[in-house]
C-alpha cells in the first residue's frame, strides 16, 4: 500500500449529492465507539459475526509501508440481523498473546469446522516480515488462542477462507506494496526487493495466492498457487492495468456454481471481481463492485444472509473514513449487494 497519495475525501461525498445519486440509503458506521476496518462477515448458527481490524491512533508517522496502521488487537462484533443492534464482544485476541508477533495486526478472517472457530490473521513477525497466523476458540466471539508459530510457508497479508459446498476450505491471501507480496519470488523473501509493483507494467500482474487448507484448518495442505486473473480475451491482466489488477483484500464467494473472486485494486481504490468455474481459477475479470469510498484503503467481504421469510439476500461489508476523515481510522459499514439476472454484480456508488 502507498498511503500518502490520492486521498478520497469529503469532496467526493459531497459531489455525489450534486450529481444526484440517492443518498437516502447511505449506510451509517456499524459501530462508533471504536474504529474498525477490513470487515470479514460470516453467519454462524444463524447470527452474523464480523471480524474486523481494530484501528487505533498509534501516533506513528504515515509512510508508504503503512506503518501508521499499527493495530494491536481484534474485537469481534455480532448482530442478529442487518439493521439490528451491533454487539462488541471485546478483545478476542491481543498481539501480546501471539508468541511470534512483532507488529501490525492487519485484516483477519474466520472459519468454523467441527465445533472449532478459527481466526486467521496477518501480522509482521519479529523480523518485520508479514506472516499469517491461526488462533482457535470454542466460541465465535473468542477469546482465541494463537498457535505458537505462523502457518508454515505463509507470507503477506489479508487471509480470506472460503469453504466450498463439499466442505473443502481454501485460504486466499496476499497484498502488494505494504503487504510485501511483490517481495516474494518462488517462496523466497527478498527484503531489498521492490517496494512497489510499478516496475512490471508490461508483465502479468502479481496476484493473490490460494491453497487448500489441511483437515485441521491450521496449515496449508499444498504450496500456494497464484490466482490468475484474465481479461475477457483470455489474456492475463498486466501490472500496468491499475484499474483491474489485484492489489489486496481478496474474498471468494460462490453463487449458482460460479466462484466470485473479489478484491481491492489499491491505488485506484476500486473493489472489483472476476469469476471462474474453479476455486483455483483462472478467473475472468468482470467489473467493478464498488467505486472509491472515502479514505485510501478499500476492503470488503460478501455474505449471503437468510431473511425472516427464508428468502436470501447478499450483503457487502466494507469500510470508509466517515467518522474520522483519516486514512488509518476507519469505520465499517454494510449494504445490500444486488445482482443482475445473469449473476453479474451491480456497481455500488458509495
Ligand atoms: O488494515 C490494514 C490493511 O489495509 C489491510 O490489510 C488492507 O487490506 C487494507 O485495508
Amino acid at each position: 500500500m502507498i498511503f500518502s497519495k490520492h486521498f478520497f475525501g469529503l469532496g467526493i461525498l459531497l459531489s455525489a449529492y450534486n450529481i444526484g445519486y440517492s443518498q437516502t440509503e447511505a449506510p451509517k458506521p456499524l459501530i462508533k465507539d471504536i474504529y474498525t476496518a477490513d470487515p470479514s462477515a460470516h453467519v454462524f448458527d444463524g447470527r452474523i459475526y464480523i471480524y474486523p481490524s481494530h484501528d487505533i491512533e498509534a501516533n506513528i508517522a504515515q509512510d508508504d509501508d503503512g506503518s501508521h496502521f499499527d493495530m494491536r488487537d481484534y474485537h469481534v462484533l455480532s448482530m442478529d440481523s442487518i439493521g439490528g443492534k451491533v454487539v462488541d464482544h471485546g478483545v478476542a485476541l491481543d498481539i501480546k498473546d501471539i508468541p511470534w508477533a512483532g507488529r501490525q495486526l492487519w485484516a483477519p478472517d474466520a472459519a468454523y469446522k467441527n465445533g472449532v472457530y478459527y481466526l486467521y490473521f496477518p501480522v509482521k513477525d519479529k523480523k518485520d516480515v508479514f506472516r499469517i497466523g491461526v488462533a482457535t476458540s470454542s466460541s465465535p466471539t473468542g477469546p482465541f488462542k494463537a498457535e505458537p508459530e505462523p502457518m508454515k510457508g505463509s507470507y503477506s497479508i489479508d487471509p480470506a477462507v472460503f469453504t466450498d459446498t463439499d466442505g473443502t476450505s481454501y485460504l486466499y491471501f496476499g497484498g502488494i506494496w505494504g503487504g510485501q507480496l511483490q517481495r516474494w519470488n518462488k517462496g523466497q523473501y527478498n527484503a531489498n526487493g521492490s517496494k512497489t509493483d510499478l516496475q512490471n507494467d508490461k508483465a502479468p500482474a502479481i496476484s493473490a495466492r490460494v491453497a487448500k487448507l489441511s483437515q485441521d484448518m491450521k496449515q496449508m495442505a499444498e504450496i500456494p498457487k497464484e490466482v490468475v486473473i484474465l481479461d475477457q480475451a483470455g489474456k492475463p491482466l498486466l501490472g500496468g492495468d491499475h484499474d483491474r489488477r489485484f492489489f489486496e483484500g481478496a474474498w471468494v464467494h460462490k453463487y449458482e456454481d460460479l466462484y466470485y473472486f473479489s478484491y481491492s485494486t489499491g491505488d485506484t481504490h476500486l473493489l472489483t471481481y472476476a469469476t471462474s468455474k474453479s476455486p483455483y481459477g483462472p478467473f475472468t475479470y468482470q467489473g467493478v463492485i464498488m467505486e472509491p469510498v472515502t479514505g485510501w484503503t478499500t476492503h470488503h467481504s460478501i455474505v449471503e444472509i437468510k431473511q425472516k421469510d427464508q428468502s436470501s439476500k447478499w450483503f457487502i461489508f466494507y469500510h470508509d473514513v466517515e467518522l474520522s476523515g483519516q486514512t488509518h481510522l476507519r469505520n465499517i459499514k454494510v449494504r445490500e449487494l444486488k445482482r443482475n439476472s445473469d449473476g453479474s454484480i451491480q456497481t455500488i456508488r458509495p
